[in-house]
């Protein structure tokens, strides 16, 4: 199968539009959803970084991956302040947590509109179980939104 035939699944992850609030994922107390401004639907997260560490919103749980298998994530990000800085992070992780391999995506810097950013086509590491999603915050206020991870065929 040649990639313009791959095929992609649904949306693995449940909550990735914060639709739901915070079912799905914890982090810092100053990342609230918010209505004033979505990407996809009514409603995104909305993460407000005022200490000298990045701040973090994690999925939990984890999501499940099967290793050697293919996904793509994707992640809307719009940041305010000129000092702002925003990316995701994927922890692909084994079932006795063993960190196997960090992936980046969705680097914005200083203030940028809502636009979306994915991976490429990304192979869980042989081992895997698991995937930690985080959404990451330094120096301004920043909003995520419409966050997914798709198998990828
Ligand atoms: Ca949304």
């Amino acid at each position: 199968m040649g990639i313009l035939a791959a095929r992609r699944s649904e949306n693995l992850m449940a909550n990735g539009s914060f639709e739901r609030g915070m079912i799905g994922w914890r982090g810092w107390v100053d990342a609230i959803v918010v209505t004033e401004t979505a990407f996809a639907g009514s409603r995104s997260i909305r993460i407000m970084d005022t200490g000298p560490q990045p701040h973090l919103l994690v999925t939990d749980p984890e999501l499940t991956v099967q290793g050697g298998a293919r996904y793509q994530f994707r992640a809307a990000i719009k940041t305010r302040l000129h000092t702002a800085v925003a990316w995701v992070e994927l922890k692909w992780r084994t079932r006795d947590r063993a960190l196997l391999r960090t992936d980046f995506f969705g680097h914005v810097m200083g203030v940028a509109d809502w636009a979306r950013y994915e991976t490429p086509v990304l192979v869980a590491p042989y081992g895997s179980v698991s995937v930690e999603v985080r959404l990451i915050a330094y120096g301004g206020t920043v909003f995520f939104d419409d966050v997914q991870c798709l198998q990828v065929e």
